[in-house]
């Protein structure tokens, strides 16, 4: 979906002005967003990029990073959610041994496996795991909003992907602000490991894009059969919006243009009389 930086309230002055700052921003036309997988070691390099991030989110409470939203779509989400907080803490090794050490940073992760019905409409999702196989949304989507994120990563875990040893159920494509980029289990190659665990860290997905291709949104979809997934150490670094001085800067430029025509329109009705 194509986001708007800009605010339309600017209303008439600016149009010429906000063609050069949209060219600037705009530039180099030829920038790129790159999607690449890191495997679950400790000398992959994974950890430093995680740090490397502006903000990390770890889930280990229930307070979101300020950009960051995650909407559920699909299966029992037959209307997308999105949720600015999270419902509840997801501890994977609470589940059942197969889930131990699916988390990437702390005790707590977020899983898409997890609906209750008896909830009003819109707070269906409770981040804690589904109780049937019907308990789950065939996406979810992480938002980074405002000016989005030059880069992104995510830890990934519990993808049953079809070449798991163990109970394969599908592949998941991926989307990077809603252009697809293939399956994470293609796009990783053998730095990608599938499978439910224990240590079911599949692999970090890091995300490269720019100040002039900003990341929006990193959507998972499961794509033949259901699948409950977990994700945890999401870190991003968020573009800074526009500045104010930038406008500012703008309306002064528009301001001085309309003050030029306007006493040189005065100017030169007066010497004609
Ligand atoms: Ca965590
Ligand atoms: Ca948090
Ligand atoms: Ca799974």
């Amino acid at each position: 979906m194509p986001h708007n930086r800009f605010d339309t309230r600017w209303g008439f002055a600016f149009p010429l002005a906000m063609l050069s700052v949209t060219a600037i921003l705009a530039s180099p036309a030829a920038a790129t967003i790159s999607a690449s997988v890191l495997p679950y070691s400790p000398t992959s390099g994974w950890q430093s990029v995680y740090n490397g991030y502006a903000t990390q989110e770890n889930f280990e409470d229930t307070t979101l990073a300020p950009e960051l939203s995650i909407t559920l779509d699909g299966l029992a989400f037959a209307t997308p959610e999105t949720y600015t907080s999270l419902p509840g803490l997801y501890d994977p090794g609470s589940i059942y041994s197969d889930h131990e050490n699916n988390q990437w940073d702390g005790t707590y992760a977020v899983t898409n496996y997890a609906y209750n019905s008896g909830l009003p409409a819109g707070a269906h999702w409770t981040n804690r795991w589904g109780n049937t196989a019907a308990d789950l949304s065939q996406s979810i989507t992480f938002h980074i909003g405002d000016g989005g994120a030059s880069s992104f990563g995510v830890g990934m875990s519990d993808f049953q992907s079809l070449s798991s040893s163990s109970s394969p159920r599908t592949d998941h494509e991926l989307f990077i602000n809603g252009i697809s980029y293939g399956t994470v289990e293609s796009l990783g190659g053998a730095a990608f490991t599938p499978g439910q665990g224990p240590g079911g860290r599949n692999g970090y997905l890091q995300i490269v894009g720019s100040a002039a291709t900003p990341i929006y949104s990193v959507e998972f979809v499961n794509l033949t059969l259901s699948d409950g997934l977990s994700f945890d150490a999401l870190g991003y670094t968020a573009v800074p919006e526009a500045p104010a001085f930038l406008f500012l800067t703008v309306a002064t430029i528009a301001a001085g243009v309309l003050g030029l025509r306007k006493r040189s329109s005065s100017h030169s009705a007066s010497g004609t009389c």
